[in-house]
């Protein structure tokens, strides 16, 4: 494809397109680093029944050489769209079917603001992916998570509502089309529903919560408080059975009546 011609947005639409009905999605994160064939095709097979979303796909480090080959096999398998998550800007694949292009704009760090962008930018722009700038907000989620020791920028504290609010606002006008808050894989504590519910209030672009969301439960409450995709990875990868609940928990949000 020529760099200049013009991208599908078929991804974005759909997560807007979504939002306007107040459908949540559910979105399984699938780390690179911690799948092989086997447990991926389980985990496809499982996600397939639960009428998961999407796929995130990607980690803070990815150290296995399994991105590309873990995409294609999603691709062949099911219909189940996938995402880049990316963690730094070798994790770029053109079997994917999107990226979030990621600026942590919680913390103050240049590099992950604009500078590996623009590093990657030419990379990026000839994979022919679909690219969502997404407002990237690291929330404190009770311990010192892989992306917090790798950004080498302070998560916003946990209970300064006000904080993630403008932020996320800033991040909205500067023109990002998602916002990605995220107490970080594996937090202790995940992000409270009343610091989404501030935050969902003030934009009006689709919020997407991940970081240790481990039980269904906490999932359909923070769909209440206002998030519009649910992003969850340590708690399926220890048991896979939880996909179906946690589905079901979000999707038991009742659509908005036209
Ligand atoms: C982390 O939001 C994701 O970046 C998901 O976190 O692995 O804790 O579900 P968990």
């Amino acid at each position: 494809m020529n760099d200049n011609q013009l991208r599908t947005n078929a991804i974005y639409n759909s997560l807007t397109s979504r939002k306007l009905q107040g459908k949540k999605s559910f979105a399984v994160l699938v780390d690179p680093d911690k799948v092989n064939d086997s447990n991926m095709e389980q985990l496809i097979e499982l996600s397939v029944a639960a009428e998961v979303d999407y796929f995130f796909v990607g980690g803070s480090l990815v150290i296995s050489n399994y991105l590309d080959e873990c995409l294609q096999l999603i691709k062949r398998s099911c219909n189940i769209p996938t995402i880049l998550f990316p963690g730094s800007p070798s994790q770029v694949s053109k079997y994917a079917d999107a990226l979030l292009y990621l600026s942590l704009i919680s913390g103050r760090n240049p590099e992950l603001l604009i500078g590996q962008h623009v590093v990657s930018a030419p990379i990026v722009k000839k994979s022919g992916l679909e690219v969502m700038p997404t407002g990237y907000m690291v929330i404190d989620g009770g311990a010192p998570t892989t992306v917090s020791y790798i950004s080498n920028a302070s998560p916003i504290p946990a209970d300064k509502n006000e904080i993630a609010m403008c932020t996320a606002m800033a991040g909205e006008m500067l023109g990002m089309d998602l916002i990605y808050m995220d107490a970080g894989s594996g937090a202790k504590r995940p992000i409270t529903e009343s610091m989404i519910e501030k935050v969902a209030q003030s934009i009006s672009v689709p919020l997407i919560v991940g970081g240790g969301i481990i039980e269904p439960e906490k999932a359909y409450l923070n769909c209440k408080a206002g998030a519009d995709i649910i992003v969850a990875g340590n708690a399926i990868e220890k048991d896979p059975s939880l996909i179906k609940q946690m589905a079901a928990a979000v999707h038991s949000i009742p659509v908005l009546k036209a």
